[in-house]
């Protein structure tokens, strides 16, 4: 089993390149910006270089599924945004308080702009706000949610939205969907493993394997407990046997294939039970 991992991982679907042109043309009509990160790891699925997309627009990072993730390292995360001065929020989409606190802050970023509008006898405005992440952190969700109805589709995996599409919502807030985008080269291989644990690029980009020695290793270091109770394997502080562990697993799921182990099965298992929510209180950004 080849445990190296890539490095310099140089893809960029082209589809990617016109999402990015298609949000500049709106540029000039966004008043807000909701920046989506995935809370369980609100470093690596940060947009590189999201600037060049959103200028200097106000902006509220918007950290997604906080109920998948580590709670502990999710407070730690929302204190280190807010010390670089970010308005930032953890929500569970699926939460109803959530999507109102969204609505409350978004009005509330706004009183700016509508208040100066007021002092120029003009009324208040709809506030235009671009919804922009990597795939699969949950735009489209969001937006339904504030919607109040599935107006845009969505799915657990990443590429589901191809174009940029305005919705209208109830709350005096118009939407921007779009699809989700990357970076040209993804440098970084811990940054790499972990969007593609969280499914956020397709496995295909990396060797699926590294992925699943990411997610044990990951698992052994910052939750045994985890490690233990769903795959039956002992945390070592020594280097982990690889071989040994995906062995050990194969058999517990039945992925032999008579006396060898099937590698791939295991690993894709590791990548499911997360996108499942079997795996589930981790953070993969463990280090500030
Ligand atoms: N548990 C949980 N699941 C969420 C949350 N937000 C989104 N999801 C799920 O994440 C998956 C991806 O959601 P989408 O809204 O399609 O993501 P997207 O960012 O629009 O993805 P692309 O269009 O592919 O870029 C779906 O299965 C959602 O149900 C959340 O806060 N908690
Ligand atoms: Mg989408």
């Amino acid at each position: 089993m080849n445990k190296e991992y890539n490095t310099n991982i140089n893809w960029y679907p082209g589809h990617m390149e016109k999402a990015k042109k298609m949000m500049l043309k709106e540029y000039k009509n966004i008043d807000l910006v909701y920046e989506l990160v995935d809370a369980r790891i609100p470093r690596s699925s940060k947009i590189k270089n999201i600037y060049d997309i959103i200028g200097n627009k106000p902006k509220i990072l918007i950290m997604t599924k906080k109920d998948l993730a580590d709670p502990i390292l999710v407070e730690k995360w929302i204190l280190y945004y807010q010390n670089l001065g970010t308005k930032v929020i953890a929500v569970d989409l699926n939460n109803n308080e959530d999507i109102k606190r969204i609505i409350d802050l978004t009005h509330e970023m706004m009183m700016e702009i509508q208040q100066k509008r007021l002092e120029k006898g003009l009324k208040e405005k709809v506030a235009q706000v671009l919804v922009v992440g990597i795939p699969n952190v949950g735009k489209s969700t969001l937006i339904n949610r504030l919607v109040g109805k599935n107006v845009v589709s969505t799915g657990n995996k990443p590429g589901i939205t191809k174009n940029l599409t305005w919705l209208k919502t109830s709350h005096n807030i118009l939407l921007l969907d779009t699809p989700g985008i990357l970076w040209p080269k993804i440098e970084d291989k811990e940054v790499a493993c972990n969007l593609a644990a969280f499914s956020a690029i397709k496995t295909e980009i990396l060797d699926v394997n590294e992925v699943g020695c990411h997610i044990l290793n990951k698992l052994n270091r910052y939750y045994p407990s985890i490690l233990q109770a769903r795959y039956g394997l002992m945390p070592t502080n020594m280097d982990i046997n690889y071989e040994e562990w995906y062995g050990l697993i194969a058999k517990n799921i039945g992925a032999m294939r008579g006396n060898e182990v099937d590698f791939e099965r295991v690993s894709n298992r590791l990548i499911n039970d997360i996108k499942d929510g079997y795996v589930k209180g981790v953070s993969f950004d463990n280090e500030f």
